[in-house]
């Protein structure tokens, strides 16, 4: 007998906006001007949380923080496609996602400032607390989808991690439920390149992490992960189509991570200075602004006054989260047990 080939796929990739911030018209989502704005003020927002939270480790006024920079467009882009009643499922490194959905900035210094009741999420926000164990929050957000499948709800599911999370058996058991029940989930791998110190080429023979998707039966795509038009149109696209009750996507932004791993890793350790200036020229925020600036949408009092507003809002906030209350050591027992045991009240006698 001949051999036949019984299957054979491809994967799509979404690109829009280029480098020199041209934009191609076909394949551009329908925005606003206000709605431009809004995203880049964002952009810019996150960027100077970013800076000022990495300040404040420096100077000892917060703990380990895991940097965005690089990837504001990946997480800003998808953010925007995200419903007020759609649940978020995130990892450790998605301050832009909590911003862009208007969590409480003072309270994300709060929890980076080593106080965990800053990453309980108002009730009005859907979003689950900061996942630091790689990847377990994969299965968590198949797991929601599957509830919210039962229940009949329309509403989508969103989960974040990087390309290292790939290679967690909780992505593919997590790809794996939601292919076989055509759950209402959108999976986004930040792929930055690098899990700390390991590069991307270690963690998967395959050319994509898109087409990891392929062998669990739904689709898996490719966008330029600085492009923040492309993020949102693919993203926007699979969070509907999620609503709709056509089943899961996984989508690989490609991006970097332009910083060290966290505030106590030192990338310079394991990657050259070449491959990072290399990222520079495609920086996100550079290429939406000069898009603004080929529309008429950017000045540089428009940029001075944004820069003014996010440093306020920053500092702001820091004043916020510096001047709450310290919880008392005995409330680790108030939120870890529902009843203490006698030698947990004696302990707590003893503090
Ligand atoms: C289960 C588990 N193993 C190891 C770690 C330590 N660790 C923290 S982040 C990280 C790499 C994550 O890389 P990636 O998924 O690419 O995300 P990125 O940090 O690049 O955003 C590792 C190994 C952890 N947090 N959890
Ligand atoms: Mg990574």
């Amino acid at each position: 007998m001949p051999e036949k080939i019984i299957d054979s796929f491809h994967i799509r990739r979404l690109d829009i906006l280029d480098e020199k911030g041209d934009a191609d018209i076909a394949l551009m989502p329908s925005l606003s001007e206000a709605y431009m704005r809004r995203m880049y003020e964002l952009l810019v927002l996150l960027r100077t949380f970013d800076q000022i939270a990495l300040s404040l480790q420096r100077e000892g006024r917060l703990g380990t923080y895991a940097p965005v920079l690089g990837q504001e467009a990946s997480q800003v882009g998808t953010a925007f496609a995200i419903e007020k009643t759609d649940w978020v499922f995130p990892s450790f490194r998605e301050m832009g996602v909590f911003l862009t959905m208007g969590y409480p900035m003072h309270m994300l210094f709060q929890y980076w400032m080593g106080d965990e009741r800053g990453i309980s999420a108002p009730d009005d926000l859907n979003i689950f607390p900061i996942c630091i164990p790689v990847g377990t929050q994969i299965p968590h957000a198949s797991g929601a989808a599957m509830a919210a499948k039962y229940r009949k709800d329309r509403i989508a599911v969103i989960t974040y991690f990087g390309d290292g999370g790939t290679s967690k058996g909780d992505f593919h058991e997590g790809l794996n439920m939601a292919g076989v029940f055509k759950l209402p989930v959108l999976f986004v791998c930040q792929n930055n390149q690098w899990a700390i110190s390991v590069p991307r080429e270690r963690q998967t023979a395959a050319k994509t992490l898109a087409q990891k998707a392929v062998a669990y039966g739904f689709e898996g795509i490719q966008v330029d992960g600085n492009d923040i038009f492309a993020v949102y149109k693919a993203a926007s696209d699979a969070l509907k189509k999620a609503r709709d009750g056509g089943g899961p996507t996984l989508i690989e932004c490609l991006t970097y991570r332009m910083a060290d791993h966290t505030t106590a890793d030192d990338a310079s350790r394991y990657r050259t200075k070449e491959e990072v200036e290399a990222w520079k020229t495609k920086d996100p925020l550079l290429r939406m602004k000069l898009f603004m600036e080929k529309n008429g949408l950017w000045t540089e009092k428009y940029q001075k006054d944004i820069d003014e507003q996010s440093k306020e809002a920053v500092s702001d906030a820091v004043k916020i989260a510096e001047a709450v209350e310290p919880p008392k050591p005995e409330d680790m027992f108030t939120y870890t047990y529902e009843t203490l045991t006698p030698r947990q009240k004696k302990q707590i006698g003893d503090l």
